[in-house]
């Protein structure tokens, strides 16, 4: 964390009017007591700043306020001091009690609206009424993202994470590298690419030219084969491969052709670290062996036109779980946004690659599928899984393969 220089962390600013429970929340964001609470009017009188590990974004400073409605003097200075924190915050929560909203968070939107900052607005104290109806609906239609919460009780604080997942600028989270960091100058990587009728025409797809791309950033050496050639090309070679990736559909056949001292892998695996956390998602592939028939799984597809793969999702990794579960599973297909917020009926999701979607969006969905303890994983490993060789696909992600041997022993969380 101390790594991490201060200037490239997320500043989440916690706004609001007075005694509205802007220190309470950050208190109960950050799990212990940092900002003094009380019931006085105006406690909070300068800024207070804390470093927090927050998953999946990283390293993120958290900035509590003086109430934007002080009075006095005193009062004017510790609004000033705030609007100037307002200027340097990357996301903002605006928190307002029971009563809602005045023209003070009124102002405060407008404010956040003109720099470009995105903002939630947090609804406290839900336990003593829920927020005026008509604010959340006025909200809703003007597409502002709004969380009822208790900051005092912890009710709903994991929403509040979770908006602030949702409304961090996309550069806030690092994208990882394809496989930039599993090989050195000069490595000779070999792509096994499959080229039948399921292939685009005249050209290759995304996953494979940006591996190529990796491969040529990390001054290595690329090599592109079908999975009929590789045999005789590995054998050509003077020098061993440092890796071998392949596409989902030939894994098998490249994982016979491919020596066991040489490492291998496959694009969905390297996608499902791009496009979400591969930790969790294998962790919860290791959830397939736990299946039981009856079981409910939701098939999550991040996009509704998912057109050639459609039968990836719908027909064949179906058919695969009810074989693991050895029976029938109660299977639901949501697609695009609609991902639903109770999670806590299902015994696994199994999420589409995201091809369309960013790695963020892929990561607020794990982060909300871990918060209600549900194994969630993705096609490509699901796939591997089907296939027995997740095991070697994992083997040079050794964290992801321990994770994956945690969630079959069912350990997880
Ligand atoms: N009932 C209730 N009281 C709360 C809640 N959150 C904060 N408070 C109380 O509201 C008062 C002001 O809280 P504080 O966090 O200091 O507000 P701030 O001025 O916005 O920083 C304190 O007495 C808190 O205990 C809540 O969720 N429910
Ligand atoms: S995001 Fe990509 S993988 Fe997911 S459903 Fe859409 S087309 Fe398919
Ligand atoms: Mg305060």
């Amino acid at each position: 964390m101390l790594e991490t220089p201060k200037g490239l962390r997320l500043h989440i600013g916690i706004f609001g009017r007075r005694n509205s429970g802007k220190s309470t929340l950050m208190n109960a964001l950050i799990g212990q007591s940092v900002s003094i609470v009380s019931d006085q009017p105006g406690t909070t009188t300068d800024p207070v700043e804390k470093t927090f590990e927050l998953a999946p974004l990283g390293p993120v400073v958290f900035i509590d306020t003086a109430g934007l409605d002080d009075e006095g003097d005193l009062g004017a200075l510790r609004i000033e001091k705030t609007r100037q924190v307002l200027e340097r915050v990357d996301v903002a929560l605006v928190v307002v009690d029971a009563g809602g909203m005045t023209a003070t968070e009124r102002d405060l939107m407008a404010t956040l609206r003109a720099a470009n900052t995105p903002f939630a607005i947090v609804f406290n104290k839900s336990d003593l009424g829920e927020p005026p109806a008509e604010q959340l609906a006025q909200l809703a239609a003007e597409a502002i993202e709004t969380v009822s919460i208790s900051a005092a009780t912890g009710r709903g604080i994991d929403r509040v994470k979770e908006a602030l997942f949702r409304q961090a600028p996309e550069s806030s989270i690092e994208d990882p590298r394809l496989v930039g960091d599993l090989i050195g100058p000069g490595d000779l990587v070999v792509l096994v690419v499959p080229i039948d009728l399921g292939a685009p025409k005249g050209r290759l797809i995304l996953p494979q030219v940006q591996t190529m791309r990796d491969i040529l950033d990390s001054d290595a050496v690329g090599l592109m084969v079908k999975e009929r050639e590789l045999a005789a090309a590995l054998a050509r070679m003077s020098d061993k491969p440092r890796l071998v990736v392949c596409d989902s559909q030939v894994v098998n056949k490249v994982s016979a052709d491919t020596p066991p001292d040489i490492r291998m892998t496959t694009f969905s695996i390297l996608m499902a670290r791009f496009k979400g956390d591969m930790i969790g998602l294998a962790e919860g592939a290791g959830a397939i062996s736990r299946l039981k028939p009856g079981d409910k799984v939701l098939i999550a597809e991040a996009c509704s036109h998912h057109a050639l793969a459609d039968d990836i999702g719908r027909v064949k990794i179906p058919r695969w779980l009810r074989q693991y579960a050895g029976g029938n599973l109660d299977i639901e297909v949501r697609s695009g946004k609609d991902f639903p917020e109770d999670l806590s009926s299902y015994a696994l999701i199994v999420q589409c690659g995201g091809c369309t979607v960013t790695r963020k969006q892929i990561l607020v969905r794990q982060y909300r599928a871990a918060q209600q303890g549900v194994p969630m994983t993705n096609y490509g490993m699901a796939i591997s899984v089907s296939q027995g060789v997740i095991e070697r696909a994992l083997e040079c992600f050794p964290a992801a393969l321990d994770a994956y041997r945690r969630g079959m022993a069912g350990s997880a969380r």
